[in-house]
């Protein structure tokens, strides 16, 4: 049979068949050795085929993947960790205040996905919390974020339907992320109420304990459009990328970029007559966007 991943434990996997059975399966010991050097061989995500010949199956391959979004694990070695596979978008839930969700987390999270080639749609959340000053850099930032490429809106999740988050989920699988706190689970449960999440729970200090142990898990809106939920999305980490490639991954920089003296030896951050440079002090590129960029290039952990 063929099926879909849902959920995985670390040794066993919910796969959603055809038929639309839900079955628990492990994984066949060999997949493992087939050259796969992330620590987890099988993702929520992935399609797989699988045999049932007692209660639990057995998942024998993995079918080719289009995609698959990576987090460094835990103790920075070698191995990566698949956050998922096949995604098709990434929402990320934020929110300008109450709590505030850095523009250098936000930056960072686009630019892993941008580096995975996958669209990236942001939700600003809690709109009906906010005061004057707040409602005006929300509107701000939506601006920016959109002239950037990514689709951004604001909402509130709690006091409104939301049929322009529906219609961009639909005939999709989109990762969710966003801080604690933010309203993911109120925004799902808006979406597809039989999700049913439990919503404003305290996340406290166990919360770094169980990164190791907690997985992503995909929910069905409805036949076609599944929602993937992110425990854990501060592990999210910029894997294997060098300083040269960082600007592909701003949007606003590809081109501007090409007119550096130094060409693609040209890091941004001092060389004389640097195009982007010259763009962040025309207001052509954002300064927060360029701040975020050199935070990255410092190697600082601006993760939260
Ligand atoms: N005022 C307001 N509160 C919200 C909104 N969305 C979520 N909340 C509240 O924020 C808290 C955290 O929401 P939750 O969905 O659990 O966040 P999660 O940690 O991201 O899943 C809960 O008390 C929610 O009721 C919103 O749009 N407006
Ligand atoms: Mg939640
Ligand atoms: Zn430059």
């Amino acid at each position: 049979m063929e099926g879909l991943v849902l959920r995985s434990t670390g040794s066993f996997y919910d796969v959603l068949a055809a038929d639309g059975q839900k079955y628990v399966c492990k994984v066949r010991g060999k997949i493992r050795l087939e050259g796969i050097k992330e620590t987890n061989p099988v993702a929520v995500g992935d399609r797989v085929t699988f045999e049932m010949t007692n209660d639990v199956g057995a998942i024998t391959d993995i079918l080719p993947r289009k995609n698959h979004m990576l987090r460094q694990s835990v103790k920075k070695t070698a191995h990566a960790h698949v956050l998922a596979a096949n995604v098709d978008q990434v929402m990320l839930i934020a929110t300008v205040a109450y709590p505030r969700t850095s523009l250098g987390f936000i930056d960072r999270f686009l630019v892993s996905a941008e580096s995975f080639r996958i669209p990236q749609v942001l939700v600003f959340n809690k709109k009906d919390l906010l005061k004057d000053d707040e409602l005006q850099l929300q509107q701000k930032l939506t601006a920016l974020y959109e002239k950037t490429g990514v689709t951004a809106l604001t909402v509130s999740a709690l006091q409104e339907s939301q049929p322009d988050v529906l219609a961009l989920l639909q005939g999709k699988i989109t990762l969710i992320a966003g801080h604690s706190g933010v309203g993911k689970s109120t925004l799902l449960n808006k979406l597809a109420p039989h999700i049913n999440q439990k919503t404003g729970e305290i996340s406290g200090f166990s919360e770094k304990g169980m990164h190791t142990t907690t997985f992503a898990e995909m929910f069905a809106i409805n036949n076609n459009s599944f929602v993937i939920d992110t425990p854990g999305i501060k592990e999210w980490g910029l894997v294997d990328m060098n300083h040269q490639e960082l600007s592909d991954y701003f949007p606003e920089m590809r081109d501007v970029r090409l007119d550096c003296k130094f060409g693609s030896r040209c890091i941004h951050v001092n060389e004389p007559q640097c195009a982007v440079i010259a763009a962040v002090e025309a207001g052509t590129i954002a300064l927060s966007r360029y701040e975020s960029y050199l935070s990255m290039i410092a190697g600082e952990d601006n993760r939260k």
